[in-house]
């Protein structure tokens, strides 16, 4: 949350006025059309077989693995936070992909409030997105040079005395989970990679049961373009006679494969994103009966920012910013993940009854 009545950087003459992150809402897509099935454990078995993992994943479980053994040693909690949009190349020497509005502002800065509750948090995040902390001054339409002046000798860079409280706050924040290596940083681009890496994640993080939270924030791609169909260079207007048609096919719907398999003990919370009211609750609904998990918060891409809604089997619960709130720039995040923490705390000991 930024501080309230904190001083706001001049935008600055350099950079325009005019905002070009937000389409024309009359040409938002229908996605009224059915919910595709939850993945099988076949679909998971060929999507898997079918694809060649990252040639970096190694890299990543032996640091995750370290990383939850360090915190499984003092019985920290652990949540793992996906973050951003996930791309979809349409070469293999991409020079063209399908992407998505993600910036990655929802898993950031939820991010920062796990870790303010005392989690260790696994950001699996897309790659150049917002990441924690750094977001207040990143991704913003302020240069961060606007942040900055010359020391009076002229030999030196300060930060602006009309900042300095506000960064020290985050630069603590910051530095405290960096010492403390509550933090761990693991990219994605492609959606590919993102699945291949949340399994795995998912996989290293069962050691500690009930003590995982998957956090599911990011945006990613309903649609892929299998290897087998994925030419190798970039895709030439010639060939095409002049037109490009994208034929994609359905990406398997793992969130099933993670709470059946992948993360079982876990507590599971998912986002739903839709951009027409009327079906929101009731897509949220779906996805919790399909895929059986603990949570679905609902979102609207036009007032994310600004409310959600809670769906459990027990019903819907509306989370919504106050005008005080909007006007002082309360994060609903700061909101949100407090209430899941309870709920994260209430799984355990439903879990530990069970004897798990
Ligand atoms: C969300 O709904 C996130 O809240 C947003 C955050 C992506 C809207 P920003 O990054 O936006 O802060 O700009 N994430 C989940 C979207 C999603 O792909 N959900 C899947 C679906 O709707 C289910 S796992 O099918």
């Amino acid at each position: 949350m930024s501080e309230p009545g904190s001083p706001v950087p001049p935008t600055s003459p350099l950079l325009s006025r005019v905002h070009t992150s937000a389409p024309d809402t009359e040409s938002a897509i229908d996605r009224s059309i059915p919910e595709f099935p939850a993945a099988t454990p076949i679909d998971e078995d060929n999507y898997f077989r079918l694809h060649r993992p990252p040639p970096y994943l190694s890299q990543i479980s032996s640091d995750v693995a370290e990383f939850i053994n360090f915190h499984h040693r003092v019985n920290r909690k652990v949540a793992l936070v996906t973050s951003g949009g996930t791309t979809v190349p349409l070469e293999n020497n991409t020079v063209r992909f399908i992407d998505n509005f993600s910036a990655g502002t929802r898993g950031a800065t939820s991010a920062e409030y796990f870790l303010e509750k005392g989690y260790a948090v696994i950001f699996l995040h897309r790659e150049f997105s917002m990441l924690p902390y750094s977001r207040h001054y990143s991704h913003t339409t302020n240069c961060f040079l606007d942040y900055l002046t010359e020391s009076p000798d002229g030999k030196k860079v300060e930060v602006d005395e009309k900042f300095q409280k506000e960064m020290l706050v985050v630069l603590k924040k910051y530095r405290y989970a960096q010492e403390n290596n509550l933090l761990l940083m693991v990219p994605f681009t492609t959606v590919h990679q993102y699945l291949f890496t949340l399994k795995l994640i998912a996989q290293e993080m069962s050691v500690i049961g009930y003590d995982a939270i998957f956090y599911l924030a990011a945006a990613v791609s309903d649609f892929f373009l299998p290897s087998s169909r994925i030419p190798q260079h970039k895709i030439q207007s010639k060939e095409v006679g002049g037109k490009l048609v994208v034929d994609l096919e359905p990406v398997p719907k793992f969130l099933r494969r993670l709470v059946d398999s992948w993360a079982p003990i876990a507590m599971i919370v998912s986002f739903k994103l839709e951009t027409d009211n009327t079906i929101l609750i009731s897509k949220a609904r779906t996805a919790l009966k399909r895929y059986n998990h603990q949570l679905v918060i609902g979102n609207l891409l036009q007032t994310r920012k600004k409310q959600v809604v809670f769906v459990t089997a027990e019903g819907e619960r509306w989370i919504k910013l106050d005008p005080e709130q909007i006007k002082e720039n309360v994060d609903i995040e700061s909101i949100i993940v407090p209430e899941i923490i309870n709920s994260h705390n209430a799984w355990i000991e439903s879990r530990k009854r069970m004897g798990l």
